[in-house]
């Protein structure tokens, strides 16, 4: 009892701040909030919008601010029960992640490894950043790329048809053999015809599935809103299930709102409108064993 956290638990987000299109620090800060959980930014890059179709962003880079703000904290004292790093803007910033995961190592550390979709890595990822993320994947506890980045993780082609349950596993193997006991991959097509997000936990040598339905249009950030309310639900104490299930309900209900507008889809999803359904935590078992 004496030892209880008597303050909402904290996350350090390593992310940019991109003032519009609803992703990266605009969509974590709002979701983790919501459920309770602090969130102290660290900006990485400060861009007017996201980098997906928006024309050129004003872009203000801020690597150097990630390892000044790492000493300050040091120097304050201040603890964080997550570290957690999605897109990442030079190779600079993730030297100043790994910093940050080896001053927390007790913290629960989360790469979001962001560098591409639908079967392309995105334009701002050279090479040499893609082998650094590596770097940065082999230190994480949890790691949540979609099939694109799994796939470039591993140095594998992009499947050209749905995969098979069993390749589906031995992709959560392999990537978790990278170092990150938790592997959660985002927008798996299964030659069955489901759209799911599929998890796996090395130490119960557990691998689950949660289906979603297909809505035709892809929305930038939505990789960003699923790995943070899936990162709350897990601090809030849920099994890897139960998170992977609320994540993938909220950003269905997300998506499928922003849909019935028909809204211009680079704009993001309209988070303020379902922002609410995370204050309730409803108990969640309609996840699937894999
Ligand atoms: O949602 C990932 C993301 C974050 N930040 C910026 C981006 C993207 C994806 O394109 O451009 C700036």
């Amino acid at each position: 009892m004496l030892n209880m956290l008597q303050r909402p638990k904290r996350v350090a987000a390593i992310q940019d701040l991109s003032g519009f299109g609803r992703c990266s620090l605009t969509v974590i800060i709002p979701i983790l909030s919501s459920m309770g959980i602090q969130v102290c930014p660290v900006p990485t890059t400060i861009l007017s919008t996201h980098t997906g179709g928006l024309q050129t962003p004003v872009f203000l880079d801020l690597t150097d601010y990630v390892s000044q703000s790492l000493a300050h904290y040091r120097q304050i004292g201040v603890e964080f029960e997550s570290v957690y790093t999605g897109f990442l803007g030079s190779e600079g910033q993730i030297d100043h992640c790994l910093a940050y995961f080896a001053a927390y190592p007790d913290a629960f550390l989360v790469v979001d490894p962001v560098m591409g979709d639908e079967g392309k890595t995105y334009k701002t990822y050279t090479p040499e950043m893609v082998r650094r993320m590596a770097e940065l994947v082999a230190k994480a506890d949890m790691i949540t790329p979609n099939l694109t980045e799994s796939c470039i993780l591993l140095g594998e082609a992009y499947p050209a048809s749905p995969i098979t349950r069993s390749q589906a596993k031995s992709m959560l193997v392999r990537l978790s053999e990278k170092g990150p006991k938790i592997v959660v991959v985002t927008g798996v097509h299964f030659a069955d015809g489901t759209l799911a997000n599929i998890g796996y936990e090395r130490e119960k040598n557990a691998f689950w599935s949660v289906s979603c339905r297909y809505v035709p249009v892809k929305y930038p950030g939505t990789g960003d809103a699923y790995t943070s309310t899936l990162l709350g639900a897990l601090l809030g104490g849920e099994s890897l299930p139960a998170a992977m299930e609320r994540a993938t309900r909220f950003l269905e209900t997300a998506i499928k709102t922003t849909y019935g507008y028909g809204s211009d889809p680079r704009h993001g999803v309209m988070l303020e409108m379902v922002l609410h359904e995370l204050s309730s935590q409803e108990p969640m078992a309609g996840y699937q064993i894999l």
